[in-house]
């Protein structure tokens, strides 16, 4: 068996057309080669993104006919706050429509014009959410986490040198704070292990310097934890994560992944000065403290899939369905970030396509010819996510340049990810064939999302046949 069976059945699907190969390269022009320009309905197998795309249980289905509507003091909310309590253990809450809204409240606070903010690597919307009150986020990631083949266990760990160096070279007023993600998705999915969480607040403690985590897929590095860290083999995960968050001053979290849910983000403390500014700035941006922008009904969702990403059961059905599709590629060859990360596996798209230049996007190329041809939509996390240096405005060209196949939690089967996988290994043996792209259009902000691209050489497709 390829990993533990479904601890669910499935009580009701959704059809999928299947765009055929015509139409997939008529879609993919059109959507100026980015696979978020496409529409949905010309998309048969969706690995955009694990981000608001989760199955939810009866459970949470149910949760949401009991929303309260009320504008504020919302029953759902309390229950949201007491299921951080019980789950996370912070004291306060702040929700937020989703998690940038919870960024935008927390960095605006902390971050002071000049100022830096180490992280183990960036996030997109994080990055910026520090740009905009003026400061920088630097890189703090272990150098394995930069290396595709490194099979360490946990790439996400914070390297203490470069921290040390950072605040001996800036002195320690110039950090705002020390930004940890949990399961760092850029790095591939990659764990933080809960020794390096306990020495950082030791460091953290000796300069008096906050730690604030980006906990939105805690729960998926809670298990990695559980299965790679001496110590913690028994511990349930609810434990795991309490100690996890016991070591930091508070959190953002975007709802929209481990918590099982379409909508939905909060950020979470035990810092009443922390709380008491978002609490109040959170009625300028999102909304009354008691919704941020969300439905009761989205509260209650959020707190029930909180809930059920404690399930060991559950994680370790997820976690192996991901490292199912990973091993399928590293078999055939085809060159992954390893080890197999939680949400996703990502390709090492420099490796597929040794014969590109950076300024011709391979990532962004690989996306589009595996939509193309498979109808699978997937996602770049190389260069054009990276996007430009604010002070010198050239493009930035990270170690990695990534295709990202994200699992959706509980939304497919074994057989999709061999769909998937078949198409991946198609492409990988007549890889020479794929032609570049040039980048026609890129808006200011977040390019990733919206920028446009054509093929740069005359082929009538970069899949030349
Ligand atoms: N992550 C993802 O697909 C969705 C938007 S970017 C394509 O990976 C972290 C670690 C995230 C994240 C979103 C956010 C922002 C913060 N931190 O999308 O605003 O992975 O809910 O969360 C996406 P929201």
């Amino acid at each position: 068996m390829n990993g533990p069976p479904e601890p669910f059945k499935i009580k009701m699907i959704e059809h999928v057309g299947m765009p055929d190969q015509i139409r997939r390269s008529e879609a993919i022009r059109e959507a100026g080669y980015n696979t978020f320009l496409l529409r949905s309905e010309d998309v048969y197998i969706d690995l955009l993104t694990d981000s608001g795309t989760s199955a939810m249980s009866d459970y949470q289905w149910s949760g949401l006919l009991l929303g309260d509507e009320a504008y504020a003091g919302a029953r759902n909310f309390y229950n949201l706050e007491k299921a951080i309590q019980d789950v996370l253990g912070y004291k306060y809450i702040v929700p937020t429509h989703q998690g940038r809204g919870a960024e935008h409240l927390m960095y605006s606070y902390l971050v002071k014009s000049g100022q830096l903010v180490p992280r183990n690597m960036y996030f997109t919307t994080s990055k910026l959410h520090v740009e905009l009150p003026g400061g920088k986020m630097v890189d703090v990631i272990i150098d394995e986490a930069h290396d595709p083949e490194n099979l360490h266990l946990f790439k996400g760990n914070i390297d203490f040198k470069k921290l040390q160096a950072f605040i001996d070279e800036y002195g320690v007023e110039k950090i705002a704070f020390v930004n940890v993600e949990m399961d760092v998705n850029m790095a591939g999915g990659q764990p933080v292990s809960m020794q390096n969480l306990r020495d950082l607040r030791e460091f953290c403690n000796d300069y008096n310097l906050k730690i604030i985590y980006d906990a939105t897929r805690s729960s998926e590095n809670a298990y990695f934890i559980r299965e790679r860290e001496r110590g913690y083999e028994n511990t349930p995960i609810i434990d795991i994560l309490r100690e996890m968050m016991s070591y930091s001053d508070g959190c953002i979290y975007s709802s929209k992944k481990d918590c099982l849910v379409n909508i939905g983000g909060f950020l979470a403390t035990s810092d009443k000065d922390i709380f008491e500014h978002c609490r109040n700035m959170v009625v300028v941006y999102e909304g009354l403290h008691t919704y941020g922008g969300m439905a009761g009904r989205d509260m209650e969702a959020v707190a029930r899939g909180l809930k059920e990403s404690t399930s060991y059961e559950y994680l370790k059905y997820r976690i192996n369905q991901v490292r199912y599709l990973g091993d399928l590629l590293m078999k055939a060859g085809v060159p992954i970030v390893k080890p197999t990360g939680g949400h996703g596996v990502f390709i090492n798209a420099l490796k597929f396509l040794p014969h590109l230049e950076r300024k011709q996007w391979p990532a962004q190329t690989l996306a589009a010819a595996i939509y193309e041809d498979s109808g699978v939509r997937s996602m770049e996390r190389g260069a054009v996510s990276k996007g430009r240096d604010k002070e010198t405005g050239e493009n930035i060209f990270p170690a990695l340049e990534l295709v990202r196949l994200t699992i959706p939690r509980r939304v497919y089967t074994n057989t999709h990810m061999e769909y998937t996988a078949e198409s991946v290994i198609r492409l990988y043996e007549k890889r020479d064939s794929i032609r570049g792209l040039k980048m026609v259009y890129e808006p200011e902000y977040l390019r990733f999302f919206q920028s446009r691209f054509e093929v740069l050489e005359s082929s009538k497709s970069y899949l030349e046949t």
